[in-house]
């Protein structure tokens, strides 16, 4: 099963998304956690092009083709295998980050961005995307909180971060057996059972249809 989490920056993601691949191990189910970009060599150098804040004149269309080029290597290298042997595969962003950030949030043509990722992905989709939803002022008292440095995408400001969730919100609308969209203000173990108890629902649900 392909499992992807999606959000703003500082939703809580990657905590859930680490939380989903301790419960798997520990149910001793076989699974890769990737992180979006990244995963491969040649996608974790990419990633340290797009994120450098030396880099803050990059040309939007730029952008949008880098980490689509980290994308197509980490499907064929890492999560089209991986879903050929029934692992699970947990990955924190994939497409639909690209469509928020760079289509919505850019002001990308949309249907050139899904052209892209189309052809970034080879197709290969996830089975269900968890959208942590949270508001921008949340994120931005949450980053002041842990007083972590921003990277170049972070340096974007409100306005941008505003129209990404306004594009994840309608790209959940659009695929609404995909996506399942969990509010991010709640606790980090309250998140953690919603996830927990959709994943197990899917499980079942796919093994009954195999059978
Ligand atoms: N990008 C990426 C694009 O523009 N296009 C693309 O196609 C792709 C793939 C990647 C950047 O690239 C952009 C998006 C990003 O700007 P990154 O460094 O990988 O950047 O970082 P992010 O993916 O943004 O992840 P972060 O680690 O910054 O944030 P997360 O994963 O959303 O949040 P997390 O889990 O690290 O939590 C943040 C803080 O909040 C706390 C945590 O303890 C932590 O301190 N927290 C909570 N606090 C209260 N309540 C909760 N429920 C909490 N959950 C977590």
């Amino acid at each position: 099963m392909f499992i992807s989490f999606e959000g703003l920056d500082g939703s809580g993601k990657t905590t859930q998304a680490n939380l989903l691949v301790e419960t798997l191990k520990a149910r001793h189910h076989a699974v890769d956690f990737i992180r979006e970009p990244g995963g491969t060599d040649i996608s974790e150098r990419i990633r340290e092009i797009l994120l450098d804040k030396k880099h803050l004149g990059m040309n939007e269309v730029t952008e949008l083709l880098l980490f689509s080029a980290a994308r197509a290597q980490l499907v064929v290298q890492t999560i089209q295998p991986a879903l050929k042997e029934q692992r699970f595969v947990v990955c924190d962003r994939y497409v639909d980050s690209t469509m928020a950030y760079q289509g919505y949030g850019r002001g990308l043509n949309l249907d050139a961005v899904r052209a892209i990722n189309a052809a970034a992905t080879f197709g290969v989709m996830p089975d269900v995307t968890f959208l942590i939803d949270i508001s921008v002022e949340e994120i931005i008292e949450r980053r002041k909180q842990s007083g972590t440095p921003i990277d170049r995408m972070e340096s974007s400001g409100k306005m941008f971060y505003e129209k990404v969730r306004r594009g994840y919100l309608a790209t959940a609308k659009e695929e609404p057996q995909r996506f399942v969209v969990v509010d991010g203000a709640q606790s980090i173990e309250a998140i953690k059972k919603i996830i927990w108890e959709e994943v197990e629902k899917r499980t079942r649900k796919q093994k009954a249809e195999m059978k």
